[in-house]
């Protein structure tokens, strides 16, 4: 096992970690901006360092189309290819060619999909995943899993499921680097919680170095997400890392927290700032809106970052429909909210006020308690 996790405070389920990595002592709860190719949109890797970034997330898929492992196991792996001295992690790319695209085939052997560089089919098995990770060098790499929508039904979920943990046993027997990568196991099953139940006792048995909740933040209603995650967590070891993936919103992070979660990973913050929305204590920002053309205060302003010290909303209003960099200093903004969010959900569980910030939380973002 290539990882350390010390539980440093804990409110019921709740739990505030450090997390030892090859490459960054990290502290949970903790928000990992995604960087599919090898960058976050706008962000430099000083920048990141500097809004206090522990861990970013590459995807196996993209960055093995563009420029491909084997030249960035050349380069001397993507830390120092992407010039990243903290952690990194990878995902194993079988969601992502399945969100992406539509024409994906999953078999036993693996993930058939169409090349986007010359339309070729192309097979990604969990050996292969495990093989571009292992040259990719991340302190943390994903099994290969089966996903299917949690807005589907019937037996497609029980045999991804299934399938997920028979490919788990070919990505651990794949896995080369043991003792400078983490092989994180991901709980598929849907909705159903007997399937969910079988998946983590089949993960668990394994013993990994952590795991991770998959198949949610597709369109469920949250009463069930929220249901699976406190399943989950609930059945996982108290001793190792649980991972969410492609969650999400401040809010589900939040409540995800309270429910033992401690990893989190989604395009959100960096996507939607794209799209001229900052997020604040009391919601989100919308720059492009004609509100903002005159207003001569900073995004938010109890915000400590560069971009609330320096510059107007109606200057980023003025950028947000045309320039590049009005993306760019929202994309800033909005990953220094995550990170200070995952601070302080790890201080307030530290220092036993997590009650106290969940409620202060809630009010801001909701002050007519609707
Ligand atoms: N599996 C993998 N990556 C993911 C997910 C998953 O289930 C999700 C959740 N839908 C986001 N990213 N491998
Ligand atoms: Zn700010």
């Amino acid at each position: 096992m290539a990882l350390r996790f010390e539980i440093l405070g804990r409110f019921n389920r709740a739990r505030a970690a450090k997390l030892t990595l090859p490459h960054f002592v990290c502290e949970t709860p903790l928000f990992m901006p995604v960087g599919t190719q090898g960058t976050i949109k706008g962000l430099t890797t000083s920048q990141l360092e500097e809004i206090g970034c522990h861990i970013i997330l590459g995807n196996t898929y993209h960055l093995a189309l563009r420029p491909t492992s084997e030249l960035i196991h050349e380069m001397g792996g993507l830390h120092k290819f992407m010039n990243w001295p903290r952690a990194l992690l990878t995902d194993s790319g079988g969601f992502q060619m399945v969100s992406l695209l539509h024409l994906a085939d999953i078999t036993e052997k693996g993930v058939t999909f169409q090349s986007p560089v010359d339309g070729k089919p192309m097979l990604l098995t969990p050996e292969e995943s495990i093989q571009i990770q292992n040259r990719i060098g991340a302190d943390i790499i994903m099994a290969l899993d089966d996903v299917v929508k949690t807005t589907i039904t019937g037996p497609r979920i029980e045999e991804a499921m299934y399938r997920t943990l028979r490919w788990i046993d070919r990505c651990i027997a794949a896995h080369k680097r043991p003792h400078e990568q983490n092989l994180f196991g991901i709980v598929q099953g849907g909705l159903d919680p007997v399937l969910r139940d079988i998946c983590v006792r089949g993960l668990v048995d394994r013993n990994l170095p952590g795991y991770a909740i998959g198949g949610l933040a597709g369109g469920e209603d949250k009463d069930s997400f929220w249901r699976v995650v406190a399943q989950c967590t609930a059945a996982l070891p108290e001793d190792k890392p649980r991972y969410v993936m492609g969650v999400g919103y401040p809010l589900d992070i939040v409540v995800c927290s309270a429910l033992g979660a401690d990893m989190y990973d989604c395009v959100y913050p960096t996507r939607t700032a794209r799209f001229g929305t900052a997020l604040i204590p009391e919601g989100v920002l919308k720059l492009k809106h004609q509100a903002m053309a005159n207003d001569t205060r900073p995004i938010d302003p109890t915000c400590e970052c560069t971009v609330c010290k320096k510059y107007s909303r109606a200057y980023i209003h003025c950028l947000a429909t045309k320039e590049a960099m009005g993306s760019i200093l929202i994309s800033y903004h909005n990953l220094y909210y995550m990170m200070k969010l995952s601070r302080d959900l790890h201080s307030s569980i530290v220092d036993g006020r997590f009650p106290e910030f969940v409620c202060t939380f809630l009010q801001k973002m909701f002050p007519k308690g609707d």
